[in-house]
């Protein structure tokens, strides 16, 4: 490259600017599939048409990825970095496309030879790097980060194999290893240049007073690049994906010669597995120890990555607070405060408090739960064998948090009974811990963190959840989402509380018959896809009634399937009623070592074979649990939802996702006061809502009261008749003792209050039906719902985050 070269000569297009016509689409995508994929258009499989037309996409993603790097270098700009061990994205190929303004051309350039657009994505594995709701909202956060214009990079683990698949043997769940790298990935940019070290094990020596850590084993973190592109296509960030690498020094050469293969590739494969699996099993010590390697292996060379680049254009390692943050996606990468603490101690010589001082300014963290089993603590014995120097910096920092706590006879410390508690690790070494939803982030302050919310006040911030309306709205319902841009012109997109507009629309007959017409066009897109793919038939004209989401106890999928069970038992009794038709949907996975919401999952199985085969109410019920649950599924099934189930035990869901999702494309909540419900409910207005429930403050006392389970089911007979009908093997003819462990809890223990809560969530239930029996009363409320939703974009998360934590400007 000479001199004088000015990169700005580069093409500075955006992609609204340069959108192509049909004939140059086509012709980019011809090219691609002869000198990309290698194939002429007469032997071209599905899968080269799929590889031809991503390449083609990618190719206007990279012009305003470069515009975009080039400007956050050329003005100096603070960089938002998002640490997460989830990243829950999906297909890219069609968001890509939306974002950049492609779809429709792209759509009109297939049809010309002959492909539908659904076909040829339908090949597209879902990028499944993440559980649920922490992974998805980064992935939500990341493409909002783009559309906002906030300089940023997601840091996540390439894993090679993502969440399992789930299939069902005889209503068992069965997990197998999911495998989305098996066929190129076309999103997919290799940097071998961009590669880090990354110690582990090993011993500390003192050397004139300073610890110099000698780790054991080396592994290469290798990054993996995929350009993130904003709606409108005028800024794109990057998501870096590391893959561990065997650096060259683990393989033994002399072994291997010796004829000892397998030994001498042992490190090596060691290596490897630390990017091999999403969540490695870790109820063993050896899934511990590698689960805490994987974290550290994604902080140590993110945190590397970020030093570099700002030394790339700075010397002051101090005023790194005034050009980075780094983000904390829960605990998992809360070692970061400790890893960067150290590089600036032992490897860049700051003095350890200016140290901790820098470390602090930059960081935050984000708490997602308050489940004390998913706030991690790792044992000092783990901790002093994999991260030695890491473990030396926590107990000074412990030392110091004690002494800021003064005369306080039970201190909280970072370590206590041979535990390191990253959750008061993270929140040491943030100068901002948010929480996802207002009544979480109440919890956080008065329940998990009181004492240094004392000590730090104005440290704890609320930023409630948003989703984005790319994907979950104009991607997933495209019906819906014409309606609304047919209604009030386009722009809603970015501008969510645009959907406002839409409110007195909701008097309007001719409008709510659209909005019908759009909800049964969904309805028919996703019982189409469940009948291709699962030999599932369902009834259009009905009330479907979704629940999809991780299978957990507090989630309650055994409230909503006791109910179902209430409820055929109903029609049963009195089958000429007047009952409104009804789906009951459920989908997602329980993790493979959850023994209770395994039993559930089967539970519901059993449940739907009875149900569905019952000739007097199978017009009037279904039960339908269609496998693997996951972002693609979601985007057909949301939109098609009338009502959204977010039943959970108040006080245990931080804010919940998938209840924005399924507002936003109008369906109703029944819900609890847990979480966002408390939000939403809140802005679509009460009377659009279907609340029932205790709230935290009763489940409290509730759960205080002996006996509360037994004296709940004393008061119901219909839940006695339910659990009564489990227990004679109904639902499991051939083995009547299935339930016996399920059914024991319900009498006897109960902590998620599924019996407290029945008897009010029935007679919610009752509500639902009589309102869906008004169609008008019904529309009008949804369409309340979707104008209501517009505060719950993930933009305005974004936003909140880039003005109250991050500091950061949009570039836009
Ligand atoms: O994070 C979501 C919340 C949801 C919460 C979820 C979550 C995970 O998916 C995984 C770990 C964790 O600590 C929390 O359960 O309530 O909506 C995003 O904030």
């Amino acid at each position: 490259m000479s001199q004088s070269f000015d990169a700005r000569q580069l093409r500075e297009t955006t992609a609204a600017e340069s959108a192509p016509t049909p004939a140059q689409f086509r012709q980019a995508m011809l090219r691609h599939l002869q000198y990309t994929v290698g194939k002429s258009p007469q032997q071209a499989s599905l899968f080269d048409w799929r590889m031809a037309l991503s390449h083609t996409v990618r190719d206007y993603a990279v012009d305003p990825w470069f515009s975009a790097t080039r400007r956050t270098w050329d003005e100096d700009r603070k960089r938002v970095y998002y640490l997460s061990m989830e990243f829950l994205i999906g297909r890219l190929l069609e968001d890509q496309a939306i974002n950049l303004g492609l779809r429709d051309v792209m759509v009109q350039v297939l049809a010309e030879f002959g492909l539908s657009f659904d076909e040829v994505a339908e090949g597209e594995p879902d990028a499944a790097l993440g559980n649920g709701g922490l992974g998805r909202l980064a992935a939500c956060y990341l493409e909002s980060m783009a559309t906002m214009g906030c300089p940023a990079y997601g840091y996540g683990l390439r894993y090679e194999h993502g969440l399992f698949r789930q299939h069902f043997e005889n209503g068992r769940q069965i997990e197998t290893p999911e495998n989305w790298l098996a066929t190129d990935n076309p999103w997919d940019f290799t940097r071998p240049e961009a590669a880090y070290p990354v110690g582990f094990g090993g011993e500390l020596h003192d050397h004139d007073g300073a610890s110099i850590w000698s780790p054991r084993s080396k592994v290469l973190a290798s990054a993996h690049d995929t350009p993130v592109v904003g709606y409108g296509g005028q800024w794109a960030n990057t998501l870096r994906l590391w893959a561990a690498m065997p650096s060259a020094d683990l393989f033994n050469l002399d072994r291997f010669n010796a004829g000892d293969f397998a030994a001498a590739s042992e490190p090596e494969a060691l290596a490897r597995s630390l990017s091999r699996v999403l969540y490695p099993n870790d109820t063993t010590e050896g899934g511990k120890e590698l689960r805490l390697s994987q974290e550290y292996f994604l902080t140590s060379a993110s945190v590397q990555d970020i030093l570099r680049r700002y030394l790339a254009a700075h010397d002051d390692l101090l005023k790194l607070p005034e050009f980075v943050a780094i983000q904390m996606n829960d605990t998992h990468p809360a070692i970061a405060g400790p890893e960067l603490i150290r590089l600036l101690v032992d490897e860049h010589a700051v003095d350890f408090d200016t140290a901790v001082e820098t470390a602090t300014s930059v960081l935050g963290y984000t708490n997602h739960t308050l489940l004390p089993e998913a706030l991690e603590r790792w044992s000092v014995g783990l901790m002093r064998k994999v991260l030695p120097r890491h473990l030396q910096i926590i107990e000074t920092l412990d030392t110091q948090f004690i002494a800021l706590q003064g005369q306080a006879p039970n201190p909280v410390r970072l370590i206590s009974n041979d535990q390191v508690s990253m959750g008061d690790l993270a929140f040491t070494t943030s100068h901002k811990v948010n929480g996802v939803s207002a009544l979480h982030t109440e919890l956080v302050s008065q329940e998990l963190f009181p004492v240094h919310n004392e000590l730090h006040p104005g440290r704890i911030v609320n930023i409630t959840n948003g989703v984005t309306p790319r994907r979950w709205l104009k991607l997933a319902n495209p019906s819906l989402a014409a309606l609304i841009t047919d209604t009030i012109g386009a722009g809603w997109e970015s501008d969510l509380e645009r959907l406002r507009e839409l409110e007195p629309y909701a008097e309007d007959p001719a409008f709510r018959d659209a909005f019908g017409r759009s909800k049964r066009q969904a309805k028919e897109h996703f019982t189409g896809w469940l009948a291709a793919e699962h030999g599932i038939e369902l009834p259009a004209e009905a009330l479907y009634d979704a629940q999809v989401k991780r299978l957990h106890e507090y989630k309650r999928q055994l409230l909503n399937i006791l109910w179902t069970i209430a409820h055929w038992q109903r029609i049963k009794r009195d089958p000429q009623a007047n009952w409104v038709p009804r789906v009951k949907i459920f989908g997602g996975k329980a993790a493979p070592s959850y023994h209770m919401a395994k039993l559930i999952i089967q539970l519901i199985n059993d449940v739907a074979e009875v149900v569905n085969n019952d000739p007097e109410t199978r017009h009037l019920l279904r039960v339908v649990y269609p496998p693997n649950y996951g972002v693609s599924m979601a985007e057909k099934l949301i939109p098609a939802a009338d009502l959204s189930e977010q039943i959970s035990t108040a006080g245990m869901e931080a804010s919940g996702t998938g209840n924005m999702k399924f507002a936003l494309n109008g369906a109703l909540t029944i819900g609890t006061l847990d979480g966002a419900n408390v939000e939403i409910r809140e802005h679509v207005g009460a009377e659009n809502f279907f609340l029932f429930g205790l709230t935290t403050e009763q489940v409290g006392e509730r759960r205080a009261q002996q006996g509360h389970s037994r004296a709940a089911l004393e008061a119901s007979q219909t839940l006695r008749d339910v659990l009564q009908a489990i227990a004679e093997g109904t639902f499991s003819p051939e083995d009547h003792h299935r339930y016996d462990g399920l059914l024991e809890t319900m009498w006897n223990s109960d902590w998620f209050l599924v019996a407290s809560d029945f008897e009010d969530y029935d007679r919610a239930q009752g509500e639902v039906a009589d309102c869906y029996s008004d169609p008008e009363k019904w529309q009008r409320m949804a369409i309340l719902n979707i104008a209501r939703m517009g505060y719950f974009s993930s933009d305005r998360s974004i936003r909140e985050y880039m003005s109250q934590i991050w500091d950061v400007e949009s570039a836009l």
